[in-house]
């Protein structure tokens, strides 16, 4: 697994595989010069000051936010588009009614005619990728093909890339994931994002944001890897990684998914509260965790990126200190607002105030937020004060626990524990979630968002749910399954619990679940924490409102079931029956 010594041989001389697809990518889209990526600083650097001459990149203050850049991107290009993203599996039932779907030759077909000559008169950058650490057995490799030096630049911060990627390409025997992208002209009737998951390959034209072209994230670590992952028995996932160290020096690792912008950041960097003294955090992913059964019948994660693209309103010192410190050097921002003295600025930063807008306008708060509400930051991982080494480790960490969760004004508990792996698969299957900025389309709306999945798994959601049930039988120690809600809210609208830091209670009583040391109470949705069982001392919360965050309304909660039976059989006959048991099961505890 280790790398080649190709240190002589020029960048198109390690790969014979990827030289002739480099090759026949140029031949379809006619490049003025190509450019492949070495991932050196000087390199960086380089195209940084390019792009400040061509003013597609603005430096930020130099005295306050040194070696930071603000990028604009188009205002009808500021987040991924579900409804042009497309699964192009050889039939659509293995894509699933979870996906949007096109006949593989029919949509080469599409973008060969958007791709044909799209690079006249610009560069074709070469970009080879790692996702994961180099030397690691369960890292997968892949190059993007791009015209956006932007693009560049944030996979250069979000995986490991440039030279080591290319000659892990040539030792692992030319194999790699193909991304093709282009920003063409911007233009959102022309814009596709296509995923051939059985060719392992990826098409993205028309947009330059984040999802739909930095491709080694959502497209290949996700939706290709999902692919992959079901065909040689591991999971790739849309979940945060941390490591929780409690007072007693013992650290445990969980994974987390949670949908788009509802906090997996925030919670992979978490700082403890002062009034829990002794615990520390030391985060490995803040996105994507890819997990495999390792030989002690665990499960391990590595996370296969190497940076974070992280939403930044809402980020500030008391809500986040470690990300605010993270992102004020060395950092790329997209679409956030200016002040008059050139520092970056977005709605929930305390200090200063908006001079011009994201979109280049002197601000006016008739125009709406100031920031894009899904503005961004890109920085390297390493940058983060709770930056774990073991992120770095080939074999990845353990995980003790699963969490799922989703943003719910109501009905769900804050925290509960599932009873088993399979009741924990129906409970991940069932998440559902407001619907955030992350995404085009409307903001607020509660749907369905299996494991966190929604948009990001690569085929039929009801083999994607039996494949989850079969690895917890590969798993002699599988991880305990847990789900959470930090956004439950009372009649008017305020929230019930504090979040952020204090979320760590919470972790706190799953790790002691972990542990046989605490006890819990057996209710039809799962197992709850009593109130003595949650340590909420120096919170000043009162019992009734822990009452109301620890219970679930059994009207509700029937409804609810019956919501999710109706979405598991809307979703097919694939859907497996375990889950069907599952939900009478807590029918039959429920007493409906
Ligand atoms: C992300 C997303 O950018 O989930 O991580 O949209
Ligand atoms: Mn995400």
């Amino acid at each position: 697994m280790a790398s080649a010594p190709h240190t002589l041989a020029s960048l198109p001389e390690i790969s014979r595989n990827v030289a002739t697809w480099v090759a026949e990518v140029a031949a379809l889209t006619r490049p003025e010069r190509i450019h492949w990526c070495d991932g050196s600083e000087a390199e960086a650097a380089a195209l940084r000051a390019a792009l400040v001459a061509r003013g597609e990149l603005q430096p930020l203050n130099p005295d306050t936010f040194p070696r930071c850049y603000l990028y604009r991107s188009d205002p009808t290009d500021v987040a991924r588009v579900e409804h042009l993203t497309f699964v192009c599996t050889r039939t659509q039932e293995d894509a699933g009614p979870n996906n949007n779907w096109m006949a593989p030759a029919a949509a080469h077909e599409k973008m060969r005619g958007l791709f044909s000559g799209c690079m006249r008169g610009r560069t074709l950058y070469v970009v080879p990728y790692c996702m994961g650490p180099l030397d690691s057995p369960y890292a997968r490799c892949g190059v993007e093909i791009t015209d956006s030096g932007y693009v560049v630049l944030n996979m250069g911060l979000m995986t490991r890339m440039g030279r080591a990627a290319l000659e892990r390409i040539a030792t692992d025997g030319g194999r790699f994931v193909r991304g093709l992208h282009s920003t063409g002209e911007l233009d959102p009737e022309r814009r596709f994002i296509m995923h051939y998951p059985e060719e392992l390959a990826i098409e993205s034209y028309g947009s330059g944001y984040g999802g739909n072209a930095l491709l080694g994230k959502k497209c290949h670590a996700l939706r290709i890897a999902s692919y992959q992952a079901r065909t040689e028995g591991w999971l790739a996932e849309h979940m945060l990684i941390v490591g929780l160290q409690n007072p007693a020096g013992e650290t445990h690792y969980v994974a987390a998914a949670f949908p788009s912008a509802c906090g997996k950041t925030n919670l992979a960097m978490l700082i403890p509260p002062e009034s829990l003294p002794g615990w520390k955090i030391y985060t490995i992913g803040d996105d994507i965790a890819w997990l495999q059964p390792g030989p002690d019948g665990r499960l391990w994660a590595i996370n296969p990126e190497s940076g974070y693209f992280g939403v930044v309103p809402g980020t500030n010192r008391a809500t986040n200190r470690n990300a605010f410190d993270m992102i004020s050097h060395d950092a790329i921002f997209t679409n956030v607002a200016l002040t008059a003295d050139g520092e970056p600025w977005w709605e929930g930063r305390k200090k200063h105030v908006p001079a011009i807008d994201w979109q280049g306008r002197p601000y006016d708060p008739a125009n709406g937020p100031a920031a894009h509400p899904n503005s961004r930051f890109t920085v390297s991982a390493r940058q983060n004060p709770s930056y774990s080494p073991a992120a770095e480790d080939p074999h990845g960490v353990p995980i003790s626990a699963l969490i799922f969760g989703g943003r719910r004004r109501e009905l769900a508990p804050l925290v509960y524990e599932a009873r088993s792996w399979q009741h924990g698969v129906l409970v991940a299957a069932s998440v559902a979630s407001e619907t955030t900025a992350a995404a085009t389309g409307q903001v607020g709306v509660v749907r369905r968002d299996p494991m966190a999945m929604k948009p990001f798994a690569g085929y039929n959601f009801g083999d994607y749910f039996a494949h989850w049930l079969a690895m917890g039988q590969r798993l002699a120690r599988a991880p305990r399954i847990f789900h959470v809600n930090w956004f439950r809210q009372d009649a008017a609208g305020k929230f019930l619990w504090p979040g952020y830091g204090e979320n760590l209670r919470v972790l706190h009583w799953m790790l002691e679940r972990c542990a046989g040391r605490v006890g819990a109470r057996d209710g039809a949705i799962g197992l709850l924490p009593r109130p003595e069982d949650l340590d909420t001392t120096g919170l000043g919360i009162d019992p009734s409102v822990l009452a109301e965050l620890t219970t679930v309304p059994p009207a509700a909660l029937k409804k609810e079931l019956a919501d999710i039976r109706t979405y598991l059989a809307d979703l097919g006959a694939r859907t497996p029956a375990a889950l069907y048991s599952e939900l009478d099961e807590i029918e039959r505890r429920l007493g409906a």
